[in-house]
């Protein structure tokens, strides 16, 4: 697998400043998690460096993967990074489960294992995320509430904004809901 000092100096290049920044506030969330839920902290740290490696891509790029994007991704743009960002990591020898952090960091899906859940939730709640960064006692002591209530507040943000809702946007919410009894509105 990629060193992570290669992956390092490989994602800096492809983002900006501002960008790279964010990815390394969400390193640092991720390793605080994994140190609660004890997933190898080096896993951890390659998936979330990794997590937007797509993000900045030019549309040439981008063009190379269109044929694997679903009918919703290919009309939203803030979608494709996942799904490219986890074919790029077949390169760096990512298992499985690293791959689909990637892949479902923006969406979620329905029953995420615990390093999905980690990469999603950093993601959502590295330090200066404006309202996510409230999340993060949550995080550490209920994981799948966390699921739930980021979840929820992303697709209420994505409905106010009129924006198309991705199957596993709502697939996720669902089980975290289910999962939880609907304890969320009660
Ligand atoms: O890449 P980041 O900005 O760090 O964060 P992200 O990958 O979690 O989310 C990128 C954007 O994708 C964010 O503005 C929310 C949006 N998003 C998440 N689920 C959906 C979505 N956009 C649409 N249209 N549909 C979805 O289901
Ligand atoms: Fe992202
Ligand atoms: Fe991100």
């Amino acid at each position: 697998m990629i060193e992570y000092d290669d992956l390092y100096k490989l994602v800096k290049n492809n983002l900006s400043t501002k960008r790279f920044n964010h990815t390394l506030r969400v390193v640092e969330r991720a390793i605080e998690y994994s140190k609660i839920y004890n997933v190898d902290e080096n896993v951890v740290k390659l998936c979330a460096l990794a997590h937007d490696i797509a993000k900045e891509l030019n549309d040439v790029e981008l063009s190379k993967y269109y044929n694997l994007l679903d009918e919703i991704e290919i009309v939203n743009a803030s979608l494709q990074h996942a799904k490219i960002g986890s074919i790029i990591c077949k390169e760096f020898d990512f298992s499985e489960d690293m791959i689909n952090s990637i892949k479902y960091h923006t969406t979620g899906r329905e029953n995420m294992s615990i390093l999905e859940k980690i990469i999603y939730l950093a993601d959502a709640t590295e330090s200066e995320r404006e309202i996510g960064k409230n999340y993060v006692e949550l995080v550490k002591t209920n994981i799948d509430k966390a699921m739930l209530e980021i979840s929820s507040l992303t697709l209420k943000k994505l409905l106010d904004k009129g924006k198309v809702i991705h199957v596993n946007t709502i697939k996720c919410y669902n089980y975290y809901n289910i999962l939880l009894g609907g304890e969320l509105y009660q």
